[in-house]
């Protein structure tokens, strides 16, 4: 059972870029197959519905760099061969830099006006980013995560938030992963030892509990 305050619940919606979601993005060079992605839009989708109808704070994060590459280690930046780095130009423009079409979100989950947006140049969305501050100035401590990769960033943000307090509810079946059965560990690891991190749930699960009643 599933009891949130929608008053102090936000919606994390995790990097569905086109550089993950799309071929000739970063997911892409990085050697994915990235149509294993697709399901995951239309499970977001209904969950920024649920949400938008319950008026809950809803968070789009994007990860991506800065033009000049100034918040980019080299560390990341060497992970791929020459050709094919951030920064780099693809069919949708410079992969992962800020401002480029593929750092967009894909049309269907477009960021409505007073839907908060998070740039980040790490895999968790509170590294060098103001969401924390964002998300105490409106009173919210339970997050509802959802994104890709499960077991990157969608992965890093509920750590970094468990460790700030946050409540953290991880919807399967709205996270994907290029590799399958990562996604299955990613999640056996956040509802491990009763929930070291946070708990597993299901779009069917959040929308009984926020819908059922109306
Ligand atoms: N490679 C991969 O699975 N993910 C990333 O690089 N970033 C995110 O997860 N957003």
């Amino acid at each position: 059972m599933i009891a949130a305050d929608p008053n102090r619940t936000a919606l994390i919606v995790i990097d569905m870029q086109r550089d993950f979601l799309e071929p000739g993005g970063f997911g892409d060079l990085l050697g994915n197959d990235v149509s294993l992605l697709t399901p995951v839009v239309d499970r977001v989708e209904s969950l920024l519905m649920l949400a938008r109808c319950k008026n809950m704070l809803i968070v789009h994060t994007r990860e991506g760099h800065l033009p000049d590459l100034s918040d980019l280690p080299d560390s990341k930046y060497y992970q791929l061969p020459e050709g094919s780095r951030i920064g780099d130009v693809g069919p949708m423009g410079r992969v992962l830099i800020r401002g480029e079409p593929g750092h967009d979100i894909v049309p269907r989950l477009s960021p409505r006006g007073d839907e908060l947006v998070i740039d980040k140049p790490g895999k968790g969305a509170f590294y060098k980013t103001t969401l924390e501050l964002q998300l105490r100035r409106q009173g919210i401590d339970t997050l509802i995560l959802c994104g890709v990769t499960t077991e990157v960033c969608v992965s890093s943000t509920i750590r970094e938030a468990s460790d700030r307090g946050f409540m953290c509810l991880v919807v399967a079946d709205a996270c994907g992963s290029y590799a399958p059965e990562l996604h299955e560990s990613a999640l056996k690891m956040v509802a491990a030892q009763g929930g070291i991190f946070g708990r597993v749930t299901t779009s069917d699960s959040l929308n009984n509990a926020f819908l059922g009643d109306t």
